[in-house]
């Protein structure tokens, strides 16, 4: 089979992602790309890896050609609160690292996933039941990457016939990595200070709604909509896919189910609130569910038993 390239696989879905693929196809053909930081043992001991700056193209078009890629799974990008920090750096990695991606794909040719987010929507676009097709003007460079990368992907599968495909995650909740500096990220970070401190202070306002969802839901959207009949897909790199919709509160009241006296305050950071405040309190995701079969597993009870019980034992070091 034509080799998988996984992108940004240090991350928190790419860590993920590269070991589903590997068990899924094989590891010898799912090759993991980080950029700089260290990669796990477990991620670099089991199957090929190599160091990749996206936004450099020839050693892209070196590994592309070196394990013969067929799809690339381009998940290196900068985050939301960090885009807002460093706009400049979240400009060049997320427009031109997928720019030079999708160029490799259009010359070689390769399949491309890439992951769009809720920050693709913005303050004018409808907050509930949030269409598939709907307004964006985002007034984040998270956003504005996000949209502009939606829109090259469309333009590449139009104008090149590359195979372009892509979901708008939500917050993903997961045990394994760490995020790395987005809006959503007090999801994860509660269930740790939950466990570790049974007390934790969010930096989002009681009452703040967003999508979330669960790890293993978000690596099978991501296999699974690469598996789909392309012949059933309308929109191909944007679909809205969500799984719960809560908000702190909502995930203090099911974690005291588990540990009955943790507490939670507030000091709510005003960059990443005014980003949240933007952003669908819960989008409407029928299209995906019509054209490749979305039905996520996990809401909010049976993830949090999960990651309850799967922390812990990564925390004890067991
Ligand atoms: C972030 O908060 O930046 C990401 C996202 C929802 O895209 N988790």
């Amino acid at each position: 089979m034509k080799r998988i390239l996984v992108t940004g696989a240090v991350g928190q879905i790419g860590s993920e992602l590269t070991m589903a693929l590997r068990e899924r196809y094989g590891a010898d053909n799912v090759v993991a790309a980080g950029n700089r930081t260290k990669p796990s043992d477990k991620l670099r001991d089991s199957g090929p890896f190599e160091f990749v700056d996206c936004t450099k193209i020839e050693k892209l078009q070196e590994v592309v050609k070196k394990y013969g890629v067929g799809t690339i799974y381009h998940l290196g990008a900068i985050l939301s609160a960090v885009a807002e920090a460093k706009p400049q750096l979240a400009w060049d990695v997320n427009i031109n690292g997928l720019y030079q991606v999708l160029e490799v794909a259009r010359e070689q040719p390769c399949a491309v996933f890439t992951p769009s987010s809720i920050g693709a929507f913005g303050p004018t676009t409808p907050l509930d039941n949030t269409p598939q097709d709907t307004i964006q003007r985002p007034n984040t460079m998270y956003g504005v990457t996000k949209v502009a990368g939606e829109l090259l992907c469309d333009y590449y599968h139009k104008r090149f016939g590359v195979d372009t495909r892509g979901l708008r995650y939500p917050g993903i909740i997961s045990y394994e990595t760490l995020p790395g500096g987005g809006t959503t990220d007090y999801a994860v970070e509660i269930y740790y200070k939950a466990i570790e401190e049974n007390h934790y202070t969010c930096f989002l306002r009681a009452g703040t709604y967003l999508d979330m969802m669960y790890m293993p839901d978000a690596l099978d959207a991501a296999v699974q909509l690469m598996e789909a009949d392309p012949a059933t897909l309308k929109h191909r790199n944007a679909f809205n896919v969500t799984a719960m919709s809560f908000e702190p509160e909502q995930i203090a009241a099911e974690i005291r189910k588990h540990f009955p006296s943790f507490t939670m305050d507030y000091n709510v950071d005003p960059v990443r609130q005014g980003i949240a405040e933007t952003w669908p309190n819960k989008m409407d995701d029928t299209c995906a569910r019509k054209e490749w079969g979305w039905n996520p597993k996990y809401n909010l009870k049976t993830m949090t038993q999960d990651m309850i019980e799967k922390l812990t034992l990564k925390l004890k070091g067991a």
